[in-house]
């Protein structure tokens, strides 16, 4: 069945919405650590995660949250899982990079490139118990560079596994650009393990959902895995509070405490050679222009501005539909919070 735009931006809208909530609640201090969101990747989840059934897994990453929620999990649960009470989705043990729901055969772990082996693990029960269900594997293009990922890769190949491999390739791996630190092309790397690769516009959910379409039913129908390369954007960067997002939204305020100290050590810098601070000055400069073409200051990367507008044909549905999502969302927010102990 094709796609319905509407439910898939309900989908996006009420992701971002839930993650601007646990971005409140991590800024207000009542979520501690790290806090890694997926604001950004939201038409990749759902584009994939609209079309799981029940039996369907899903092994995810550090920004596990939003597949989470899309897929029919408590978001009450994952709230609380995040606020570290008994009463979450993990016992208020895993925090939100550990989020498990075993009625919905979901697992999340931090360990970059864990969601291959795991997705593998799934997609081996389904073959035996289960034929025709399947299992997701939703991870970073860094994750690409962990052995067990590729090791998983193969023997979903080789063992005809019926698996999606979801890459969400946004170009970086916290401060280190994939460009830097990845040999050849991730799509070549899939296909020389015998598995099909497909890229789409990451930003598009109609493109994701089509190219899942096609994967899921190849893998439901015993073809084996897929590889599906989706690029976004993460607009809060590595995780919240980032200092290079900080750089990149705001470059003539941050810039000048980092490129002028830095331009002056390399002018005093002693016993280098001209050639060598020009070098210094070169990269210094690099790294300021590549700051303004930064794809995480355009707001045209943004998918959930992106699918509504295709939807601003009929103002009063879309307005009664966000309204209802923001006060589903408010809601679930009162809720958790309520019975917080102080
Ligand atoms: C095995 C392992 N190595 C390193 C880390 C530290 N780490 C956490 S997230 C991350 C970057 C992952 O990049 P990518 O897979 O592209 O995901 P993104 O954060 O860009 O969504 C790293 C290196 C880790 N958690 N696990
Ligand atoms: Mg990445």
């Amino acid at each position: 069945m094709p796609p319905d735009l509407w439910s898939l931006y309900a989908l996006m809208l009420k992701s971002r919405l839930f993650e601007e909530v646990i971005a409140k609640l991590w800024h207000d201090g009542l979520i501690s650590g790290e806090m890694h969101l997926g604001t950004g990747e939201e038409a990749i989840i759902a584009g994939v995660v609209a079309q799981l059934r029940e039996g369907d897994a899903m092994a995810l990453d550090h920004r596990g949250s939003a597949a989470l929620l899309i897929r029919g999990v408590d978001p009450v649960l994952i709230l609380r899982e995040m606020l570290g009470c008994p009463d979450g989705l993990c016992g208020g043990m895993g925090g939100h990079m550990h989020l498990f729901s075993k009625e919905h055969l979901a697992a999340s772990s931090g360990i970059v490139g864990a969601e291959g082996p795991t997705a593998a693990g799934f997609a081996i029960a389904a073959q035996y118990s289960n034929p025709g269900a399947v299992a997701v594997a939703f991870f970073g293009d860094g994750a690409m560079n962990q052995g067990m990922l590729m090791e998983s890769m193969n023997l979903a190949s080789v063992w005809n596994l019926p698996v999606l491999f979801v890459c969400k390739d946004d170009g970086w791996a916290i401060t280190t650009q994939s460009a830097n630190m990845t040999g050849g092309n991730l799509n070549e790397r899939a296909r020389g393990l015998g598995i099909p690769a497909v890229e789409v516009d990451g930003r598009d959910v109609f493109a994701v959902w089509a190219a899942a379409n096609a994967a899921i039913e190849r893998a439901r129908s015993g073809q084996g895995p897929t590889f599906l390369k989706a690029r976004c954007v993460h607009f809060e960067g590595h995780f919240l509070g980032f200092q290079l997002i900080r750089i990149a939204r705001d470059p003539l305020r941050e810039m000048p405490d980092i490129a002028l100290p830095l331009t002056k050590s390399f002018l005093r810098l002693t016993g280098a050679t001209m050639r060598e601070r020009i070098a210094g000055l070169k990269t210094v400069m690099a790294s300021v222009l590549s700051t303004l073409r930064d794809p995480r200051r355009d707001p045209i990367n943004d998918p959930v501005p992106r699918t509504r507008a295709s939807l601003q044909s009929d103002p009063e549905r879309l307005r009664a539909l966000e309204d209802q999502i923001e006060k589903d969302v408010s809601d679930v927010a009162a809720y958790a919070l309520a019975e917080v102990p102080s």
